[in-house]
């Protein structure tokens, strides 16, 4: 059901109202899992125990439903492999065998251990490692900033998801939320590009449906034929990393047939001819053989595109993770405006509506940073464990929300790293995953019911109030408690390691920005969520006139943002510096063939055959959940797809175990012959665990890489050989 903000006072939410067993309480959750869904939950709890997890029914984006990997959330917290208790290895590294210590021995570890590291080598030894394995305000990956701020440690910075799409955004279109996805019903033309709604996004698939229901055509843009794909009126078998030519040429069709929105293009828009220039070059031809899509079919997507209003396009992360996406990217997010999408209530582009008002100086403390302070890509871990150069060296890492083993690129080397005996690791986890298997130090975390905080969400309209229903199990503390704990272990007596967890909560966000105005923190609690204080969504057209958060107010296809812009928060100025060219980012969208920009990749790119894309699985939300075995029956063994023609000139048959290999890492797999990957693209999806994986998980074939646009790693511009494994010894 849909209902409007002052239809949704308390309905439910209270015990009272609920229609619940005797002796139920209910409080409310919010999902914590990094995924643009947000879902707001609520927590049965019986005899302190919680005992079920459902949707909150209210709430109109997610409306009750949860998903398959939340269905059983109350189960999950009571997993009896949980971390319960402060452990110290006790074994050698990586061996995985640990005991039992106290709180105060542990802080205590880490408060020598460091203090001898800051007197040696400075505190810039030591490197923070947070990521979204938990994305509450309090409690996700800024969590420890504040402390480690104080502390003067070497700076994180975390561009492994969505950092091309962002600042692809910030560049065309500005800060904007962009089309709100539950007025999508009423679009006719849904473009999903480079996402796989179906399993990634799936609360947004039933308002694509209605659409489609309603007459709207799905064109699903994808190098492989995802479950959405499969569910779309039209798949385009797009060759991986080689979107930017297909939107130049779909650019310079609607130029050349005059599809234009002429009005809006003069009116609302920045840098036409830059752009008309940049595009035509890409004739229907010359992109039909960069893509391998035909040109019939280019052809028709641009005359539909640009011919059926409301016409949506939702932009996935698929496609960033090249060394052109940031770019490829930039060229989409241009085709709305060309076209006048914007004037409709369901057009547009939906992309990242992450520019909540956040009070996120108040909360990581970045005036404390001292100047100059090292800034290390998180994605190069690899590198840095590895780098002998490197000065300081990094000899701790304190990670928390994070499985780097897993989810970083380069596995062999991370791993490598990780086992030197001179690296000092702290993991915050909830299991012993593949990198708290390498630490010194295990630290227990609370699962979401057993701690406050409030999630906002980068896929819909509303925030969620998440109320601790259930005391922690064993010595479990929140990420939050933990940094005040180590704060006041060392000795910080600022006010901000003092104050709880609803004291900061209540301040959390900025109910004075527009976006927020009229609403509360009262109101959040009552009611256990809110919309943004943005019009009905059945007649919001933000850009319907224009009105981009750009520096000229207009969609820029020229940008004209730079690193001095007050409209780029300090942290994210340094996105717009290509550091692979060291200059800024191009201000014109343009498609660059991979192993042009990827130069230092080029050789190992070329000696290996077969691309591999690793998008994600559908039972895991990234790494998690990968050691739970229902979710490990839905998502079957570790496979890898790949065509029949690849597979027959290589010996290889359906069932077949063989190993996906480069010059980094073999990872084994079972072989399934199908045509949902073209010739020469094979897909092996991410989260396993090396023990769950038959060998090794996909990023012991991904690369480090040289961080051009934005800092995004390039996990699918991957070259590998897929090779028949003669003997089950070979899997030792
Ligand atoms: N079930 C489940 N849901 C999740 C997650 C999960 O692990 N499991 N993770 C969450 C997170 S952190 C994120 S960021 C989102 C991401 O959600 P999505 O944006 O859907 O991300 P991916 O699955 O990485 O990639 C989407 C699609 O991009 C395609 N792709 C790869 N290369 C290219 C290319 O060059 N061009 C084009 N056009 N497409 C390409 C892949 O084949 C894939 O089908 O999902 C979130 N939701
Ligand atoms: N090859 C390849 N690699 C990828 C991707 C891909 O598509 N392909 N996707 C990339 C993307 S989009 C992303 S977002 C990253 C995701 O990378 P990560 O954010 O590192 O995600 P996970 O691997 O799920 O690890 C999160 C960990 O945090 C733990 N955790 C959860 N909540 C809490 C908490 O409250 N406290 C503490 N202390 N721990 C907690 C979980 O148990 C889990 O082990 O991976 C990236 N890596
Ligand atoms: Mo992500």
């Amino acid at each position: 059901m849909a209902l409007k903000d002052t239809d949704y006072p308390v309905k439910y939410g209270r015990p009272q109202a609920a229609n619940l067993e005797k002796n139920v309480t209910v409080k409310f959750g919010a999902c914590p899992h990094d995924c643009p869904d947000g879902c707001a939950m609520l927590y049965h709890v019986e005899n302190e125990r919680l005992v079920k997890v459902s949707g909150n029914p209210y709430q109109p984006f997610t409306r009750g439903r949860l998903c398959v990997k939340t269905k059983d959330f109350a189960e999950h917290h009571y997993n009896p492999d949980r971390v319960l208790y402060p452990l110290r290895r006790s074994g050698a590294k990586g061996e995985g065998k640990f005991v039992r210590i106290s709180w105060d021995e542990a802080l205590d570890e880490i408060y020598e251990r460091w203090q001898q590291l800051i007197n040696q080598h400075g505190a810039e030894s030591i490197l923070p490692y947070g990521y979204y394995g938990n994305m509450g305000i309090l409690n996700g990956a800024t969590a420890g900033d504040a402390f480690f701020n104080k502390l003067g440690t070497s700076i994180g910075e975390k561009t492994f998801c969505a950092s091309s799409a962002v600042t692809a955004q910030l560049m065309t279109v500005g800060p904007t939320l962009g089309t709100d996805p539950e007025s999508i019903v009423q679009a006719k033309y849904i473009i999903i590009w480079g996402g796989n709604t179906v399993t990634t996004n799936s609360h947004l698939w039933p308002f694509i449906a209605s659409a489609q229901k309603e007459g709207a055509k799905i064109v699903v843009i994808d190098p492989y034929r995802s479950r959405t794909a499969k569910m779309a009126d039209w798949h385009l078998a797009v060759r991986p990393g080689t979107d930017g030519a297909l939107a130049l040429a779909l650019i310079n069709l609607i130029i050349e047939n005059d599809w234009l929105d002429k009005d809006y293009v003069d009116r609302y828009t920045l840098g036409f001819e830059e752009l008309k220039a940049a595009a035509s070059s890409f004739s229907v031809e010359r992109a039909a053989s960069i893509t391998g899509i035909n040109a019939e079919d280019i052809r028709t997507l641009a005359d539909e595109y640009a011919n059926t209003q409301p016409a949506l396009i939702r932009v996935g992360v698929g496609l960033e993770r090249h060394p052109n996406g940031g770019q490829a990217i930039r060229a989409i997010d241009c085709l709305p405006a060309l076209i006048g999408a914007w004037r409709y209530s369901g057009g547009g582009l939906l992309q990242m509506p992450v520019f909540v008002p956040v009070q996120a100086d108040l909360l990581s403390r970045p005036d404390w940073i001292q100047e100059g302070k090292r800034v290390i890509n998180l994605t190069t871990l690899a590198e840095v464990l590895t780098d002998k150069k490197l000065a300081p060296a990094v000899n701790s890492l304190f990670i928390w929300n994070a499985n780097p083993v897993v989810q970083s690129p380069n596995t062999n080397k991370v791993v490598e790293g990780l086992l030197r005996e001179d690296l000092f690791t702290v993991v915050s986890e909830y299991f012993i995953t593949d990198t708290a298997r390498y630490a010194d130090l295990v630290l227990p975390a609370t699962m979401a019911a057993e701690h406050n905080d409030i999630v906002t969400s980068w896929g819909q309209f509303y925030i969620a109030m998440n109320q601790k229903a259930i005391e922690a199990p064993g010595e479990a503390i929140s990420n939050f408690e933990l940094f005040q704990r180590l704060a006041r272990r060392f000795g910080f007596n600022d006010p901000h390691f003092t104050k709880s967890d609803t004291e900061f909560l209540a301040e959390a966000l900025d109910w004075d920005a527009p976006l927020l105005q009229g609403k509360s923190y009262e109101m959040l609690r009552e009611n256990g969520f809110i919309r943004l204080n943005v019009p009905d969504k059945e007649n919001y057209r933000p850009h319907a006139e224009g009105n981009f958060p750009t520096p000229s107010g207009k969609c820029e296809f020229r940008s004209s943002l730079d690193t001095s812009s007050g409209l780029v928060a300090p942290l994210l100025r340094q996105m717009l510096i290509d550091r692979q060219a060291s200059k800024p980012i191009e201000p014109v969208p343009n498609y660059i063939p991979t192993n042009q920009i990827a130069a230092e990749n080029k050789g190992a790119c070329e000696a290996w055959s077969l691309q591999l894309i690793s998008p994600k699985s559908h039972a895991f939300l990234n790494s998690e959940y990968a050691n739970e075995e229902h979710k490990l029956r839905k998502q079957e063994d570790q496979s890898v797809l790949i065509n029949a023609a690849d597979a027959v000139s290589r010996g290889i048959s359906h069932g077949d175990t063989v190993r996906v290999l480069n010059e980094l890492g073999i990872v084994v797999a079972n072989a399934r012959v199908t045509d949902d990957v073209p010739q020469g693209v094979v897909v092996v999806t991410f989260g396993y665990w090396e023990g769950n994986a038959k060998k090794n998980a996909v990023n012991a074939l991904t690369r480090c890489n040289g961080l051009g646009f934005a800092g995004t790693p390039y996990y699918n511009n991957t070259r590998v050989e897929v090779e028949k494994l003669p003997a089950a010894s070979e899997l030792m």
